[in-house]
């Protein structure tokens, strides 16, 4: 007999070989689609032959989940062998949200190819078949593969050094796989191929391109409905779609990956978005300034970036007897301004911003639109303070983040406090003492703030440990959008140093922060959150003037002096199209009021008004709508 203990402390006795499917009966866990056995995922079909803690994962759960995924993704490459006999296999993994089979048919797939692809998956669920595993020599697979044509299959095989290898079988269907996997295909309830696309062999442009079905599976089609509506839903928001719809940035590629540009229109929303944390932080005692975007690396070297943070940088280039880099962050120089006055504690704290410049080299696959780009201006600010004034400084930053946050009615975030791990020596400081004072002033500031929030290992940066707002993108990534970082490290490199009340050099402690994060991710961000309605006093272009005919195009003008005289971003369509095509040019492109001038407002120096969000609201004359759009963007509604 075997003992079993269950997560609720419960023991069990059992013969030996007993299957974990049985022991997940007998617990009423229907739902479990893998175990853990001590820890480690198992089939369900596997049995035990020892004492062991069980544990069993459903579909809430990340790793059920990702083995459901991968199930579905032999499902999906067994349905293509069917259909598709010739066909050769590739890799077929779980991802984030569902999963891919990387295949190659010598062409790509069709919708219609897509479509029969589905259906057949979903009859061979309704089979419900078994799920076995199998571990067969290497050399028989090398043989079964090498009949069978599976020419990535063999490449596969060719790095794995075991004498055994694992496959797992449905239905006669064989897919090389080191599981954990279903123990039945009719778990697999509800079905979607999402997409398909080109894929280079081991992504190597220089290899085979093959064709990509992207998939995803639930055990209800009401999660698949759910799933497929949201999917839609941020279809709608993606900024990388409005973004271009709405001429705000371009990529191009003859300037370089990553490296964004500001169009028109962008560059005037960035424009208000500037003057308006500027002006805040004015208000609030920071002084702005300007520095280059080169600098000696010998800086980076001070700093301590050249060992930490290298890797995301551009590579240094000889100038005369100089060697410069692009700069990935502006800590530095905004030290050397801190330096070029003595200090006094009098004067402290110094709060140093810029809206700076950075570039950093991010790899490939993560850039994404812009929200990961490589060339960055930075919302930053430095804050160089007496140790005692770091909680006050701290929580006067938490209160600038709120007032922001209530300006773009930024509500759904989470605060992580992010930490050094210990064991990664490569890339933070080695410096236990400072880390367990950093961290814990930190964690002493929150805590006195109330604030909740999750504690995050290995998420700092090599200097310090850091609080970062973590808010959704519209494809369901969390990115950092404002960050608060404490710092000991930088001042005692660059010997920072104020002269206290005793007369004597006291060091002071930095403090790095970022209100609404660069220009590139808070606008992406605010294309999302607003599904590109920016409000009135974001939008580009507030308000449009649209002549119903030529003769009125003299009092447009008209029109449009006066409110650009108020300051008011305005535009006419003076194009030959008629007023119904006009307006609905004009609500694709979300300008937040049309004012329509036709004879009847021309004599009576009145405009007929379409507001975006409220519809018609009759014909008012021009000094009346100033006043209403005036009212909108000073309330920033
Ligand atoms: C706050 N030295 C600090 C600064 O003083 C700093 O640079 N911190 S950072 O590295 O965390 O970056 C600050 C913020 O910039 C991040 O929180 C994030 O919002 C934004 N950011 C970082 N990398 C990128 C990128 N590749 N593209 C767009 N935004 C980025
Ligand atoms: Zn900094």
């Amino acid at each position: 007999m075997i003992e079993v203990r269950l997560p609720d402390g419960s023991v069990k006795k059992y013969d030996v070989g007993v299957s974990l499917a049985q022991i997940a009966q007998d617990a009423g866990r229907r739902d479990a689609l893998v175990a853990k056995v001590n820890g480690e995922l198992r089939d369900l079909t596997a049995r035990l032959d020892q004492d062991a803690a069980v544990e069993f994962l459903a579909f809430d759960d990340p790793e059920g989940r990702e083995v459901y995924w991968h199930s579905s993704a032999h499902l999906l490459a067994q349905a293509v062998k069917d259909l598709f006999p010739e066909a050769k296999l590739a890799i077929g993994p779980p991802i984030d949200e569902g999963f891919y089979y990387d295949i190659n048919i010598g062409r790509p797939f069709t919708p219609e190819d897509v479509e029969r692809i589905e259906a057949h998956m979903r009859e061979l669920a309704k089979r419900d078949q078994p799920i076995e595993r199998v571990e067969i020599p290497r050399e028989e697979a090398i043989r079964t593969y090498g009949t069978m044509g599976e020419k990535y299959k063999l490449e596969l095989l060719d790095e794995i050094p075991d004498a055994r290898v694992s496959f797992y079988r449905q239905d006669g269907f064989m897919d090389m796989c080191r599981g954990p996997h279903l123990p039945r295909t009719g778990l697999i309830n509800a079905i979607k191929l999402l997409s398909t696309s080109g894929a280079y062999w081991r992504g190597d442009e220089h290899r085979d391109m093959l064709s990509r079905i992207y998939g995803v599976t639930f055990p209800s089609q009401e999660q698949l409905d759910e799933f497929l509506q949201q999917l839609e839903e941020a279809k709608r928001r993606d900024h990388r779609r409005l973004g271009k719809e709405l001429k705000i940035f371009a990529f191009a590629q003859e300037l370089g990956q990553g490296l964004p540009l500001w169009l028109p229109r962008g560059a005037t929303v960035r424009r208000i978005l500037e003057n308006y944390i500027t002006d805040l932080e004015l208000q609030r005692g920071y002084h702005h300034v300007y520095a280059p975007d080169l600098a000696s690396v010998e800086l980076y070297k001070i700093s301590g970036h050249w060992d930490y943070f290298r890797e995301s940088m551009y590579p240094p280039m000889q100038v005369d007897n100089e060697e410069l880099v692009l700069k990935p962050m502006n800590c530095p120089h905004h030290i050397m301004i801190y330096k070029q006055e003595q200090r006094s504690y009098r004067h402290l704290p110094v709060r140093i911003a810029e809206l700076g410049r950075m570039y950093r080299y991010e790899r490939s696959g993560t850039l994404a639109g812009l929200q990961r780009v490589r060339s960055m201006t930075l919302n930053d600010a430095h804050i160089f303070c007496r140790p005692d004034q770091v909680k006050a400084e701290f929580a006067a930053v938490v209160g600038l983040i709120q007032d922001v946050y209530r300006d773009f009615h930024i509500s759904d975030y989470r605060l992580d406090l992010s930490l050094h791990d210990p064991k990664d020596r490569q890339y933070y400081h080695q410096d236990e003492e400072l880390w367990k004072a950093a961290e814990g002033l930190l964690r002493e500031a929150l805590d006195e703030l109330g604030l909740a929030y999750h504690a995050v290992i290995g998420g700092a940066n090599f200097y310090g440990p850091k609080l970062d707002v973590q808010v959704h993108t519209a494809t369901g990534k969390v990115e950092t959008l404002s960050t608060i970082q404490l710092d000991f490290l930088l001042p005692r490199r660059f010997e920072l140093e104020y002269i206290g009340e005793d007369g004597k050099a006291h060091r002071p402690v930095m403090i790095h922060r970022a209100i609404i994060s660069t220009m590139e991710r808070m606008m992406a961000f605010l294309i999302e959150n607003y599904a590109g309605d920016f409000p009135a006093w974001l939008a580009p272009e507030q308000a449009r003037i649209l002549p119903i005919a030529d003769r009125h195009l003299e009092y447009a003008h008209k029109v449009r002096d006066r409110l650009a005289g108020e300051g008011l971003r305005v535009e006419i369509d003076d194009s030959n199209e008629r007023i119904s095509y006009k307006v609905r040019r004009g609500q694709l492109e979300r300008v937040p009021y049309m004012l329509v001038a036709g004879d009847k407002e021309a004599q009576s120096g009145q405009v007929a008004v379409r507001s975006r969000s409220a519809g018609d609201l009759g014909a008012v004359p021009i000094e009346q709508f100033l006043e209403r759009i005036r009212h909108e963007i000073t309330s920033k509604a």
